[in-house]
């Protein structure tokens, strides 16, 4: 966050009060919008057999050429599920972020990487944001899930449970994994608008697979620097959103008792998920 050694790279001197800020679209240079272009071309292409089928849907409905107008998006979700997306400087406080969510508002950083940050980027930006995040506001579920997030998120503070709620969000909007019946998907953000790890949280014999189970995911520390070690796996959005419109105060009170897991290895009651190879997946689906 904001700190003096690391300031954050966006412009954070004209926000509103709840952080957020103009697009201003017609700020954006031709190359910026041929990079945005090159990144969703990039990843577009390699969706097919690895992220889930909504994500696939949505993205192509909400795609421009070059960096979207939030207002344009904003009908689309309006109609879809009510979320609108607002402008962000970049990262904001966890209860700014929270309170935004539990109001059906998502925060899309309004800048682009640089072009020699193509294939990896610290902070989100908004080619990470609104390509990797966007298309799923889109379904209702999830929609839902992620709204119950944000109130959770807001209690959490209170609760002491904001590292474990962080721990959620890590393994399922960002690095989330599902079953589907013509294989293993994801739905993550962070992966799905990262060229590399798209293909290795599916195709890696690597990192190991295991089933959803709430407490697990919130007992897992995760690395934001490199691939997932762990990837959790669901079998539906509606699992996500009924695990996470329970009561969390008794979870944190337990988890406060419990050892925190290194996402480099497995404990014994993991249900783990083999990586199919793509040859299985198209035999099986072609059968
Ligand atoms: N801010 N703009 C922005 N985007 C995020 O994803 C974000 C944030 N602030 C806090 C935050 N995420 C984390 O606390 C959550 O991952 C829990
Ligand atoms: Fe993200």
């Amino acid at each position: 966050m904001l700190t003096p050694d690391n300031p954050l790279r966006g412009d954070y001197s004209h926000m509103a009060a709840d952080y957020t800020v103009a697009q201003e679209w017609a700020a954006y240079s031709a190359e910026d919008h041929a990079l945005y272009q090159r990144l969703f071309e990039r990843q577009a292409a390699r969706l097919p057999g690895y992220a889930c089928d909504e994500f696939i849907e949505h993205v192509h409905e909400l795609a421009s050429d070059g960096i979207p107008r939030f207002e344009r998006a904003n009908e689309l979700l309006g109609r879809a599920t009510g979320w609108q997306i607002v402008g962000v400087p970049g990262l904001i406080p966890d209860d700014v972020f929270f309170r935004h969510l539990a109001n059906r508002r998502f925060p899309v950083t309004v800048w682009l990487r640089k072009p020699e940050e193509f294939d990896y980027i610290v902070e989100p930006d908004v080619f990470h944001d609104f390509f990797g995040h966007v298309p799923l506001l889109m379904n209702p579920v999830f929609a839902d899930y992620l709204q119950e997030y944000g109130r959770g998120g807001m209690k959490a503070l209170s609760l002491g449970g904001l590292g474990y709620l962080a721990r959620l969000y890590w393994y399922t909007v960002e690095f989330g994994l599902i079953d589907t019946p013509q294989g293993l998907r994801t739905y993550g953000a962070g992966i799905l608008s990262s060229g590399g790890e798209i293909l290795h949280c599916i195709d890696s014999p690597a990192p190991h697979r295991v089933r959803f189970e709430l407490m697990r995911v919130m007992q897992t520390e995760y690395r934001i620097d490199r691939f997932q070690d762990t990837y959790f796996v669901i079998d539906s959005y509606d699992q996500l959103f009924r695990e996470t419109a329970q009561d969390f105060a008794p979870l944190y009170e337990r988890l406060r008792g419990l050892p925190t897991i290194d996402p480099s290895v497995t404990v014994a009651g993991d249900a783990l998920v083999a990586p199919v190879s793509h040859y299985d997946t198209h035999r099986r689906s072609a059968a």
